[in-house]
């Protein structure tokens, strides 16, 4: 095994497809050795980052995101559809967020892209949820650069926009916007300084190829993203994907390793799909180099861990709150 330990200065953005993949074919135990290097060289092994999550605006999305239950297509996806929240009870969650320990708020809208006057009162969000002293994330959708200047004067810290997959699976999942879309919003929130949270979704058929062409993708932008959110595919019934076969839990995990190892510096979480994950897989994950979870119990629309369970966990594992 080539184990060396990647430092600041030899951060790599040129990632070859067939390098990733046989990052991929270690041995679990070897791939797992190299990856808590990795980790270790640049975190507190011991730290996870905590974000929580509200969706802001659900449903009557016009993408056509095959995993969705927000999609306008997908009728049958049985989700609470309500229009953009006041301020107001944006502010209470937030307040609870932070109270049990969260210090960054992700706000989500089911978007294909903000218009102008969807924008303004998500700015006053933002003001306020700074306010309170948390870090703040948007995932909106897609973004013109005067909508992402706007949002930089807010004092947006995150952004979350994902690529979801490889390039090459992408058509199988999205037909209303393309990678190249997603790629042109991912720039523009990085030219304006605006942290950028990019990762994707396995379990959807895909293969492994295309669980490396995902990784490559991300690694090589002109920055790692500064936190890359890996989502086990919840099947939600009433999208295309409720009866996508599942992925070996090793297989996550090996993703998992391989994104630390591309990229050493980011943030690294274990975002959607904890719900039906044992205890063992999650600690695995961590052990992967995983630093990062959504806390709370509901993503934006399907559930998560409750928050004592997650309590347990860490105290199990003697993880502390980054
Ligand atoms: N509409 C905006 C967009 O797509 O950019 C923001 C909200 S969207 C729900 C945010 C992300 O959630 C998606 O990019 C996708 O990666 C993830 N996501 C949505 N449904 C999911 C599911 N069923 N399982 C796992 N991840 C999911
Ligand atoms: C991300 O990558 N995962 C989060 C967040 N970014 C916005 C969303 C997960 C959504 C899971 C399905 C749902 O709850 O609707
Ligand atoms: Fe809309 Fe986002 Fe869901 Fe796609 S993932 S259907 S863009 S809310």
């Amino acid at each position: 095994m080539n184990a060396r330990v990647e430092t600041p200065e030899t951060l790599r953005h040129d990632w070859r497809r067939e390098e990733i993949l046989a990052l991929f074919r270690e041995p679990f135990m070897d791939l797992m050795f190299r990856a808590q290097q990795v980790h270790r060289a640049h975190f507190d092994a011991n730290a996870v980052q905590i974000s929580s999550l509200l969706s802001i605006k659900t449903g009557r999305c016009s993408e056509d995101c095959a995993y969705c239950p927000q999609s306008v297509r997908h009728r049958d996806a049985d989700v609470e559809e309500h229009d953009l929240m006041p301020l107001e009870e944006v502010l209470a969650a937030a307040r609870q967020a932070r109270d049990s320990g969260a210090t960054r708020f992700c706000m989500g809208a089911a978007w294909r892209r903000p218009k102008q006057r969807d924008l303004e009162p998500v700015l006053d969000m933002v003001r306020a949820v700074k306010e309170l002293g948390m870090e703040t994330c948007l995932t909106l959708g897609m973004l013109e650069a005067e909508q992402v200047r706007q949002l930089r004067e807010a004092g947006l810290d995150y952004y979350n926009h994902n690529l979801d997959t490889s390039p090459e699976f992408y058509g199988e999942i999205i037909t209303t916007r393309t990678y190249q879309d997603r790629l042109d919003t991912l720039q523009r929130v990085r030219d304006a300084g605006i942290s950028v949270c990019c990762g994707g979704i396995l379990g959807m058929g895909e293969g492994q190829e295309d669980r490396a062409g995902l990784l490559q993708a991300l690694a090589n932008q002109p920055r790692h993203p500064d936190s890359v959110p890996i989502n086990m595919l919840v099947r939600v019934a009433g999208t295309p994907l409720a009866d996508a076969g599942e992925l070996d839990p090793f297989e996550f995990v090996r993703t998992i390793a391989v994104a630390r190892i591309l990229m050493p510096r980011s943030q690294v979480r274990l975002s959607a799909g904890r719900e039906h994950m044992s205890d063992e897989m999650q600690a695995l994950c961590f052990l992967a180099g995983a630093n990062s979870i959504f806390y709370g119990e509901k993503l934006l629309t399907t559930p998560n861990p409750a928050a004592g369970r997650d309590r347990q966990l860490f105290a199990r594992l003697g993880l502390r709150p980054a």
